[in-house]
């Protein structure tokens, strides 16, 4: 165990480099401009320090690496699907496993299968993939956080939590026969890497219960929540991180997960349920012509021996520490500095408020897209919008969606970036901050007309 000392570093040691690549201003200013101000249209050799996202970006460990050797690319059976279902029966002590290729592979297959058209599906806030596929199904998204967790600058210590009063408000309103379901994201992506605590979920699993609903878990971040109930929910702190997930599942009757987040892997995600039999059998039936077979639903044998041993070493006490630990330390140095943050610090990201960073820019100008911009110029560091130019438009009046929350999203790969690179990040966001009056909105050239923010061109409003 790490102890006050040996926690200033981090928990592992590093025996391969990728070496980095620095443009000058000048060229960061031209090739942004050729991207049409949009980040995801970067080269990535063009940037520096990525924190676009934490997906699929991990860097494997020596353990995960040797395993990729150990692939059995059978079709069927494979022994590194049977490991992945044995991890996942002693981490979440669920009976049922079903791979696909990445999260939204396991929402496209379960989502039809629980959703008649029309039907509500509650949760605290829906990443937008999830939304895609409630709506592909039928389904109507509704998102139900906290209102804490919309005022940035005031601590809470579980702003992903769902609102119940407002839940059950609703489910009554509605009547239950019309929601299909509640899903939680643990952490809570879209609010800033929220986590919710155990009340919470019991909480919502008992207005389930009353109306007879099923509740499910969006698994991503699964991992990072459970740290954070270990150091901010009373009754929990001697608690193992297995003891606590294995709590917080046993409230849902199954999870859809993104592995490329807390299970370390570059790519992968699972449908896993605890013991519904049934919902397990109509699951694999859409999983062979969606994903592929049912014990290996789009990945290699060597990817799913990757997952088993990344959400053992996800887990690990040590590395989460110093995870949470490394976001908090960009945070705090970005607080004290006064730039405005969704307070406290998630677990996977630094969520800078782009609408209190720059008032002057109207919201409908994507002041964060603007700041993700100028941090890009700034430092080839290349972050995340997580607002309007995101929300896209209402699908029937056409209008802009304005939402409560607009973040520059700073999202830190696991195990890949160290301290010094943060302090760089912090200086640069320093730098931007110190000229912010000067930096102007953007306006669209290509507007897409769905999911645009990954494909958009962009041009400064003059
Ligand atoms: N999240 C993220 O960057 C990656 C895609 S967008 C650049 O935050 C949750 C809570 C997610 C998530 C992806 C998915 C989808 C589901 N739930 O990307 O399909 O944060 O593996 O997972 C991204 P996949």
């Amino acid at each position: 165990m790490f102890d006050e000392l040996t926690k200033m570093a981090e928990p592992y040691r590093i025996k391969m480099v990728e070496p980095l690549r620095v443009l000058s201003r000048e060229e960061r200013i031209a090739k942004i401009k050729e991207a049409g101000y949009n980040l995801f249209l970067l080269k990535s050799e063009d940037v520096y320090i990525d924190l676009l996202t934490d997906s699929g970006t991990s860097a494997m460990s020596d353990y995960q690496w040797a395993g990729m050797m150990m692939g059995d690319e059978a079709y069927a059976g494979s022994r590194n699907f049977i490991h992945l279902c044995e991890a996942v029966k002693d981490i979440f002590g669920y009976n049922y496993v079903v791979p696909t290729h990445q999260g939204r592979g396991a929402e496209r297959v379960l989502f039809p299968l629980l959703i008649k058209k029309g039907q509500y599906v509650l949760g605290n806030m829906h990443f937008d993939t999830t939304k895609a596929h409630i709506e592909m199904a039928g389904g109507i998204a509704v998102d139900m956080v906290i209102e804490e967790a919309k005022d940035t600058e005031n601590y809470h210590p579980f702003k992903g939590n769902i609102d119940v009063e407002r839940m059950e408000k609703f489910i009554r309103e509605k009547g239950p026969e019309n929601i299909a379901f509640i899903l939680v994201t643990v952490t809570c992506n879209s609010a800033g890497g929220q986590p919710v605590s155990i009340e919470n979920i019991k909480e919502v699993k008992r207005v389930a219960d009353k109306y007879g609903i099923k509740l499910f878990i969006d698994a991503a971040r699964f991992a990072e929540n459970a740290y954070f109930i270990k150091q901010r929910e009373k009754g929990y702190e001697n608690k193992s991180i297995k003891e606590i997930v294995r709590e917080m599942f046993s409230y849902a009757e199954g999870f859809t997960m993104s592995a490329k987040k807390d299970a370390l892997v570059n790519i992968g995600g699972m449908i896993a349920l605890k013991d519904d039999e049934d919902l397990f059998r109509k699951v694999q039936t859409m999983v062979v012509p969606l994903e592929g077979f049912v014990t290996y639903g789009g990945l290699a044998g060597r990817d799913m021996e990757a997952m088993a041993r990344g959400l053992e070493e996800g887990i690990n006490e040590d590395f989460l520490c110093w995870r949470i630990n490394q976001v908090k330390y960009l945070g705090d140095k970005l607080r004290e500095a006064g730039i405005p943050i969704q307070y406290p610090t998630g677990g996977h990201a630094v969520f800078i408020d782009g609408k209190k960073f720059l008032p002057h820019v109207p919201q409908e100008q994507f002041p964060s897209q603007a700041i993700c911009v100028e941090l890009y110029i700034e430092a080839g560091i290349r972050a995340v919008e997580v607002g309007a130019f995101l929300a896209g438009r209402d699908p029937v009046t056409k209008k802009e969606i304005l939402p409560d929350m607009d973040f520059v999203r700073l999202t830190i790969p696991r195990r890949v970036y160290t301290n010094s690179h943060m302090d760089v990040v912090a200086e640069a966001v320093k730098r931007v901050y110190a000229r912010r009056h000067s930096i102007k909105g953007l306006r669209f050239v290509y507007e897409p007309p769905i999911l645009r923010h990954f494909t958009a061109r962009l041009e400064p409003v003059e």
